[in-house]
């Protein structure tokens, strides 16, 4: 496989700086943030989806791992004003929502019928819940479906949390796991960069606190996701950057599964005349992720939120996963302007997906084990 992409490389690319780029991608060889920029910056579409397609066949073979999995978004609620937020709602808005445990419960019975093996929560930072409002959800829904793997919380909703608790990072997440909590998504993260996060999240979680919370989390057992929103007042610096700290964290703790990049959705929110960045700047994103974070064995194309016909593309740039069957369980996403209304991927849709991508589909439980 080697030889022949190197082969079409050489027939096809004249600069040697690419060259010696493709050289250490298909060496194994880690590329440096000043490769990533030159990706970024000067080489074609089509390079960056045969080295990015390369390095997926190299850690996941034919495979698209997809899971049955389900939202529950407890509240829209939230304390925090980020500008990207098309959800978020101060109490007493007119379209606030706050879900009580008992419809959490008929939401979690509802969708027993699909077989889920993985419930994904996430929702606002709301001023009157605390750590053991949290627990108390963990815990009933460990009762109804036990053997459900539980990925809930960002780290900025874990921030508030153990804040509030008083109780330091490490003593926080002994706590969650004693409720049932399994692992994190990989929310929160935006932009690490100061100069971008003090515009469209001033008031929330800093870069450092999201990676130390990550960090604890991975030392106590507990595997998270890791997430980039891209495509608004960034620059590719400050995405290379955000990489950078993910692929230095993960050499330390090998805790990250997945790497999901998230596009900048442009409706319902403060940031919305900003617009959204072109498909080809997603195919670079993602193809570039792939290649830079050599220690992340999965990238994660998140359907409800680039759409599904994305989603298919992305399957040649570097994508291995694409998360789950949603069962119409999230509102997060086409609140922002995502394209599916209703979010529901079929086992058969998944299944013509990959084959069309002349790929094999397989059901991963939340740690990428095979169902
Ligand atoms: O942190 C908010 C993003 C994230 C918009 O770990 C927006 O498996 C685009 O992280 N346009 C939360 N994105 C969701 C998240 C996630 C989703 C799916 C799977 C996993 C996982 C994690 O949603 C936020 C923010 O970056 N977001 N508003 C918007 N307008
Ligand atoms: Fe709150 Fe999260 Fe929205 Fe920010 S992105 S306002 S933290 S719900």
């Amino acid at each position: 496989m080697k030889q022949a992409v190197k082969k079409v490389l050489s027939g096809f690319v004249g600069n040697s700086k690419t060259l010696e780029i493709a050289d250490k991608i298909l060496n194994s060889i880690r590329i440096t943030t000043d490769d990533a920029m030159y990706l970024f910056q000067h080489v074609e579409l089509a390079v960056l989806g045969i080295l990015a397609d390369y390095v997926r066949v190299s850690k996941n073979g034919n495979n698209v791992w997809y899971n049955r999995n389900f939202h529950i978004e407890p509240t829209n609620i939230c304390i925090y004003s980020c500008k990207f937020c098309s959800y978020s709602r101060k109490q007493g808005d007119a379209d606030a929502w706050t879900l009580s445990i008992d419809d959490i419960i008929t939401e979690v019975e509802k969708q027993k019928k699909n077989s889920p093996t993985e419930v994904h929560i996430v929702g606002g930072v709301h001023p009157l819940y605390d750590l053991e409002y949290y627990g108390k959800i963990i815990r009933q829904i460990k009762q109804t479906t036990p053997d459900i793997h539980v990925k809930a919380f960002t780290a900025v909703e874990l921030d508030y949390l153990f804040k509030k608790a008083k109780l330091s990072i490490a003593d926080g997440f002994r706590k969650l796991k004693s409720f049932g909590l399994d692992s994190m998504p990989g929310g929160g993260a935006e932009i690490f960069a100061t100069e971008i996060r003090k515009h469209i999240c001033n008031d929330k979680s800093t870069a450092e606190m999201w990676l130390s919370i990550h960090e604890e989390a991975h030392k106590n057992g507990v595997p998270t996701n890791a997430t980039i929103l891209y495509g608004h007042i960034e620059n590719y610096e400050h995405r290379i950057d955000h990489l950078n700290r993910l692929r230095i964290l993960q050499d330390k703790t090998s805790g990250f599964n997945a790497f999901i990049p998230l596009k900048y959705r442009k409706a319902n929110n403060l940031m919305s005349k900003i617009g959204e960045v072109n498909i080809v700047e997603d195919l670079k994103m993602f193809a570039i992720s792939r290649i830079f974070l050599d220690n992340f064995d999965h990238i994660k194309a998140y359907w409800p939120m680039i759409g599904k016909k994305n989603t298919e593309l992305l399957l040649s740039f570097g994508v291995d996963d694409i998360d789950g069957t949603i069962h119409d369980s999230t509102k997060i996403y086409s609140m922002a302007g995502a394209n599916d209304r209703k979010p529901i991927l079929t086992i058969g849709e998944i299944e013509k997906m990959a084959v069309q991508s002349g790929r094999v589909a397989h059901e991963r439980d939340s740690l990428y084990n095979v169902v």
